[in-house]
């Protein structure tokens, strides 16, 4: 079997401990790895004066972590520039927020060549290289000028752009043209692939849809919807555990048996967290009655502190929250308590099994995994309503959820007072479907989906020598192979693929 190589901006060691305490993807990237006796590759987090490719090589529970420490004009020009103030908010749909600077596409591309040479060397002949998120998209097309000759895929866990938001990058077409270099793309919904096509089609010049896959820059990549899950099982089993239980009695016993409404979001202006509590504010000025019944509790860890509108995010949901508390509390209730903690993974799914309602609204969002964490945790015989964006990727998987346009506080209080005032038998019903779709579509199936869409990238080419009339041969990719995928890890694509060109 093929050796797979994670490559990520950041790696979590897996603790191995089972105290909840590390992310179901980095379980599930890591339980990968231990199958596929793998190799994880990304920054370490730290940064050094001078970039030195120095690898810091660990194992930890079955996987080797090879990480690399960044300068600091890395960390401002690649990290906290290109990635998060250029890619992040235009990808996210805030054209207000995207910074265009010459210095962050500078420094993104010298990371993705640092991390290319770094790699490299480490790149055995039969590896399978898979590269996460937006980091790291011209990586392959570093790795293909170093003469890396593997199959090599990408998988975008944010949403990709509508076309004419796409255009404002400056460098676009240089961006996307590098996407060209990988054997397969993956998006998380089948509008993300769409939009990607769209792009592509309208401004690659001869591009086209076929049997193979997307062509275009005279080469040919599958493109395909991955919806990440959840590692469901081990999630509803955390939520049984006994800190979990202790969590929720604690809950219950601070709300009052009060219905609890609960939000869990990095703080990040995505997650539409104004726009929750406006909708929670009309929720509670439109029903003076349901009113002191209720208790919204918000979770946002800090995140990307040092970026100037998460900064200014923070501090008009302080006032936000202070103001809707100012005006609706009383003097042994307050409608929001809002903190900024970060939980053990058990301690969360207390949280989420102690609610009524989770409110999960995003403006847009790859996925959401909150969400599905929430329906993973629910008592099966008394489960809470999910109210989910429909600009949340999960909406497309979640349609027994609430689903609602997070700009409308009409729609969040409706959805709210809807939910709250749900009986049993149709939570039941919505949570059965929601519960089977997170089970079967966990995070094991999205990466068993994902390594066998890339074992088998090359086998429709139209074999070795490849090139296609009139059109240029890729002379790493297009290679005559000995990648050719074993007739074994060549199984049938799972339903939750879908596929351009196949
Ligand atoms: P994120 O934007 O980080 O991920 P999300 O999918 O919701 O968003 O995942 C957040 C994770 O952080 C969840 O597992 C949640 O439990 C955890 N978390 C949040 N608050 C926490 C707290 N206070 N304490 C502990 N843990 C907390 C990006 C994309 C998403 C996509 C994922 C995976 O933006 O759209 O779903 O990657 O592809």
């Amino acid at each position: 079997m093929s050796r797979l190589i994670v490559v990520s901006n950041r790696v979590t060691l897996p603790s191995g401990s089972g105290d909840g305490s590390v992310g179901g993807l980095a379980m599930a990237l890591a339980a990968a790895l231990r199958e596929y006796s793998g190799l994880w590759f990304g920054w370490s987090g730290k940064t050094t004066p001078a970039f030195t490719g120095h690898l810091n090589l660990q194992r930890a529970d079955g996987v080797t972590v090879a990480t690399v420490d960044l300068e600091e004009v890395d960390l401002q020009e690649y990290y906290n520039g290109y990635a998060n103030k250029t890619l992040w908010p235009l990808f996210h749909y805030r054209q207000d927020l995207t910074a265009y600077d010459r210095a962050f596409g500078e420094g993104y591309a010298r990371v993705n060549r640092r991390f290319a040479e770094t790699l490299a060397p480490l790149i055995e002949p039969d590896d399978l290289v898979w590269i996460h998120d937006y980091h790291l998209i011209p990586l392959a097309r570093e790795l293909r000028a170093l003469g890396v000759q593997n199959r090599i895929g990408f998988f975008l866990h944010i949403p990709w752009p509508a076309h004419q938001l796409m255009v404002t990058l400056p460098g676009h077409r240089q961006l996307v043209e590098s996407l060209f270099d990988y054997d397969l793309v993956g998006f998380q919904t089948p509008e993300h692939v769409q939009a990607f096509e769209e792009y592509v089609l309208t401004e690659a010049q001869g591009a086209r849809v076929g049997r193979e896959g997307l062509r275009a820059h005279g080469r040919t990549t599958r493109v395909g919807a991955f919806p990440i899950g959840i590692d469901a099982a081990d999630f509803i089993r955390l939520a049984q555990s006994e800190t979990a239980q202790r969590t929720y009695d604690v809950m219950k016993a601070h709300t009052a048996f009060r219905k609890l409404i609960v939000g869990v979001d990095r703080l990040d202006y995505s997650k539409g967290l104004e726009e929750r509590f406006a909708g929670f504010e009309r929720f509670l000025a439109d029903n003076p009655d349901l009113r002191r019944e209720t208790l919204m509790l918000q979770i946002a860890p800090l995140s990307r502190d040092s970026v100037e509108a998460y900064q200014e995010i923070r501090a008009r949901l302080d006032s936000l929250s202070g103001r809707i508390n100012g005006e609706y509390a009383d003097i042994d209730w307050n409608p929001i308590r809002y903190v900024n903690k970060t939980y053990r993974r058990d301690e969360l799914a207390g949280v989420y099994r102690a609610a009524q309602v989770g409110l999960v609204t995003p403006m847009r969002d790859g996925m959401n995994l909150v969400a599905k964490e929430f329906v993973a945790a629910q008592d099966p015989a008394d489960p809470g309503v999910l109210v989910l964006s429909r600009f949340a990727g999960a909406a497309d998987q979640l349609r027994q959820a609430l689903i609602v346009n997070p700009n409308s506080p009409e729609e969040i209080a409706e959805a709210l007072k809807r939910a709250l005032a749900m009986d049993r038998s149709e939570r039941i019903a919505r949570w059965r479907v929601l519960h089977d779709n997170i089970v079967t579509e966990d995070v094991t199936a999205w990466r068993d989906a994902f390594v066998r869409a890339l074992t088998g990238s090359r086998d429709a080419l139209p074999g070795p020598g490849l090139a296609v009339h009139g059109e240029q041969a890729h002379p790493a990719r297009d290679a005559p192979s000995r990648l050719y995928p074993d007739a074994q890890a060549r199984g049938a694509l799972p339903p939750m693929a879908r596929w351009t060109g196949v």
